[in-house]
């Protein structure tokens, strides 16, 4: 069995541990394999009550994906497709980000770190998310090619304002009062009292509903949220993130005039051209659609997006060079035209995400 996600069973609870330390404990593919079963098996089993999911070694709960290694699988530039690694990767995220959203008992995540993309789609789905001072959390895909998936389509647009729209296209990073005012986090605890909360957890009375059990545990470790920037700039950011065109934002941004308005427009200046509009396209779409559905789309833009040239040159700048100085291709807004973020969305015959159907 894998040892990068340590899987064992406390009492009623079975217990989670992300433990790739080195790589802010990345979601690889062999940790998705490793893990979906166990969530199965102990969906089904009476004995256990909650599931409860961390990260080893104090900096994060999980920085992401394994995108280093989905590219990694990439052929040569003019190969096309994503490689191989993109649909497997892809799939068994996807399939577990679903298995989570579904899950019929308490499924809690204790957030203390780094917690970006893939590391929401572990946390976001269950129904507890307890955050630690040291929370930092963001959905920072555009500037890697790619966009914000693992759901990103559905929970981004129902944080308030527009302010899913801001954090998924500038991968703006929020810190835990941020997370509580967003609704990300339902519970705010100290990172040194974790321990205690896992413990209490395991030596909790599980005969009443389990939501409740869970629901009264945490609430006995609750500290401060503090004061949300975030919040503070709720209407400026509902000003300049409600159009429907990137340019249209940029155009916001530019009359807003503040520092924040042009540090946010050049930010999203340095983000993939492409990445932003398909992001701002699936997070309109995603508005009246339910979590299901944004996960096919995703899974229609992973493979989309992992094939075309932004994903790779924002890994080598990103993670591999960290140069921080992607050429995207386009290069400009203007470049992509609608006919490519379009071409992204089209259904793949053969290659969708299928889904078992759950309650
Ligand atoms: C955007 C992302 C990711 C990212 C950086 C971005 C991501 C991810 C990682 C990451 C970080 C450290 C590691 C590692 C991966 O960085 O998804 O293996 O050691 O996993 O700008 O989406």
């Amino acid at each position: 069995m894998s040892e990068d996600v340590l899987l064992e069973t406390r009492g009623a609870v079975g217990l989670v541990t992300l433990n790739r330390p080195k790589a802010l404990n990345a979601l690889s593919l062999e940790m998705c394999r490793a893990l979906h079963p166990r969530l199965d098996a102990w969906a089904a089993d009476p004995s256990v009550k909650a599931v409860v999911i961390r990260g080893a070694g104090g900096k994060a709960f999980c920085a992401g994906g394994d995108v280093r290694a989905v590219a990694g699988s990439l052929g040569r530039p003019d190969a096309g497709g994503g490689g191989p690694l993109s649909r497997e990767f892809f799939l068994a995220e996807y399939a577990l980000n679903h298995r989570i959203h579904h899950f019929p008992k308490p499924f809690i995540a204790l957030v203390d770190g780094i917690c970006m993309g893939g590391g929401l789609g572990l946390s976001v789905h269950g129904g507890f998310r307890a955050v630690t001072e040291r929370l930092v959390l963001a959905m920072p895909e555009t500037g890697i090619g790619l966009f914000p998936d693992v759901g990103g389509g559905w929970f981004l647009p129902r944080f308030p304002g527009e302010t899913g729209t801001y954090l998924g296209l500038t991968g703006a990073r929020c810190d835990a009062a941020d997370a509580v005012w967003l609704g990300y986090a339902t519970h705010r605890v100290e990172s040194s009292r974790l321990e205690e909360v896992v413990d209490a957890l395991v030596a909790a009375d599980w005969s009443g509903p389990g939501h409740h059990v869970a629901a009264h545990v945490l609430a006995g470790f609750i500290a401060e949220p503090g004061t949300s920037t975030l919040e503070a700039r709720a209407d400026v950011i509902a000003r300049c993130f409600r159009g429907d065109r990137v340019e249209d934002l940029l155009t916001a941004l530019e009359q807003e005039g503040s520092a924040w308005a042009e540090e946010t427009r050049a930010t999203l200046l340095r983000m993939s051209p492409t990445s932003l509009k398909v992001t701002l396209r699936q997070l309109r779409e995603g508005r009246g659609q339910d979590y299901d559905t944004m996960a096919r789309v995703e899974y229609r833009l992973s493979q989309a997006l992992t094939a075309r040239p932004d994903f790779r040159e924002g890994i080598r700048a990103v993670l591999v060079d960290k140069d921080q100085k992607p050429r995207w291709s386009p290069a400009t807004l203007s470049d992509v035209t609608d006919a490519e973020v379009e071409a992204c969305f089209a259904p793949r015959p053969g290659d969708e995400l299928v889904l078992p159907a759950r309650g």
